[in-house]
């Protein structure tokens, strides 16, 4: 049997363990997370260095930025259909360029007269980006000026930026229509 002064001490000894416990697990749990966290950051910055680092070592590309988003880009200044400029696009190693978030966007709203990657040739109203991936719906009326795409004379199929009168945005065009292009290298 147990005297209440040896159940006190008892109490105190269990108390003190299990708070010890806890206090090493914080200790260990901090540094834990905070590494986590900064592996995260240093991944982020890893992925802005490799294009900061690797795009300038390819000859007529050059980084374009807009907050933390990197894109390595080459504008082509001639005046080309959208085949041809798929076409040209896949032989330097890159394809049109794909604006998929609204900061990617950003960086090609100032340029005129310039096909990006995107077009509905496959399937009439379904858009697809030249990564293979669908246009995201909630991005539409951010990107396209507004009431396109209208697939206005049954054949545009091919989306340009600022090349229609004053539509300061995308709009769907002929494919056959002539424009200047960005082309986009992935790393
Ligand atoms: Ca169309
Ligand atoms: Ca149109």
């Amino acid at each position: 049997m147990l005297t209440t002064s040896q159940l006190y001490r008892h109490q105190i000894y269990t108390m003190t363990t299990q708070h010890s416990i806890i206090l090493v697990l914080c200790i260990f749990n901090v540094p834990f997370y905070q590494g986590r966290e900064e592996t995260e950051n240093h991944l982020e910055r890893r992925q802005i260095s490799i294009i900061d680092v690797k795009c300038r070592k390819v000859p007529g590309f050059q980084v374009y930025k807009e907050g933390s988003t990197r894109m390595c880009l080459h504008h082509g200044q001639n005046f080309i259909t959208y085949t041809e400029a798929k076409s040209y696009c896949a032989s330097i190693g890159s394809r049109l360029a794909v604006f998929n978030t609204r900061d990617k966007f950003k960086i090609v709203l100032p340029m005129n007269n310039v096909w990006i990657g995107l077009d509905d040739m496959e399937t009439e109203g379904t858009y697809k980006w030249a990564d293979g991936s669908t246009l995201e719906q909630s991005l539409i009326s951010f990107i396209f000026y507004p009431n396109e795409p209208n697939a206005a004379y049954d054949d545009e199929d091919c989306v340009c930026n600022n090349c229609y009168e004053n539509f300061l945005k995308l709009v769907d065009m002929p494919c056959y229509r002539n424009f200047t292009y960005l082309c986009e290298k992935v790393f």
